[in-house]
């Protein structure tokens, strides 16, 4: 090999380094282990599965993810009021989202009670679900010591098995995961890439502040159909992506301990 083909190759192997890293600190978010499953009918929980906590809140002194994590909440979307939207399945991705009129039950029969919790302190001291009125399980949260900064935390739950509806044209339903790391304690004023980490959708929720770090980037849990053949007139089907409304996320996405909100202040 002469002088310029070596460079050349150097040149190649330093753009794919480079790549590398880049694509991990894109990756770098507040996302579930296992993002996606199979639909199943299994009664009490079926799928082991993590938050994962990538990183602390950004000092404002060089922007560094360096402030510890006190806390963590997170909300599946309930299927009631929640957002629906259909894509053809496979379809290139700038192809617009169709709104649904209709209901969750039109693409998944058994939607109530998605979370279960697995019992730990590994992370943070404190554990308790988020429920609807009815006492579905819609997420949880956890708090009470800390995650330090520049370590991964793992919040183990299970989500409740989902079966996709056999006469619909799904392909996959994609229900998408609100979270909200807490490094400080604050009101909605406070919010801040320093005091709290948002991983919302920004569907005009409380929880969403342009240009902060995760800014419209929530967590997702893909569920793909593998039990009842597509329907043939369904064609290729269609990718569902369900998120929370806004009234859900105001309502649901809080810690609340002993009756009292302890956070959003
Ligand atoms: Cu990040």
């Amino acid at each position: 090999m002469n002088g310029s083909r070596q460079f050349e190759w150097l040149v190649i192997l330093a753009v794919i380094a480079f790549a590398v890293i880049a694509t991990q600190n894109a990756f770098a978010h507040t996302r579930l282990k296992v993002p996606a499953i199979d639909e199943n009918n299994a009664n009490h929980g079926s799928t082991y599965n993590d938050v994962v906590i990538a990183h602390g809140c950004q000092n404002e002194t060089d922007g560094a993810s360096t402030i510890d994590t006190i806390g963590t909440v997170v909300v599946f979307p309930d299927g009631k009021d929640s957002i629906i939207t259909t894509k053809p399945a496979g379809g290139d991705s700038s192809v617009v989202a169709t709104a649904h009129d209709g209901m969750l039950a039109d693409f998944v029969t058994n939607w109530a009670s998605p979370v279960t919790l697995i019992q730990s302190k590994d992370v943070f001291e404190l554990q308790e679900y988020i429920k609807d009125s009815l006492g579905n399980k819609l997420g949880f949260w956890a708090g009470g010591g800390k995650l330090k900064a520049g370590y991964r935390g793992l919040l183990p739950f299970t989500t409740a098995g989902v079966v996709i509806n056999p006469d619909s044209c799904a392909k996959s339903v994609t229900f998408v995961v609100s979270i909200a790391d807490v490094c400080e304690v604050t009101d909605k004023s406070g919010f801040s890439n320093a005091t709290v980490q948002l991983w919302v959708p920004a569907v005009g929720s409380n929880f969403e502040i342009e240009g902060l770090h995760g800014y419209d980037s929530p967590a997702t849990l893909k569920v793909n159909r593998t039990i009842a053949a597509l329907p043939a007139a369904c064609g290729d089907g269609l990718d569902i992506i369900v998120k929370p409304s806004a009234a859900q996320l105001n309502r649901d996405l809080k810690v609340v301990v002993d009756g009292d909100q302890v956070w959003p202040k």
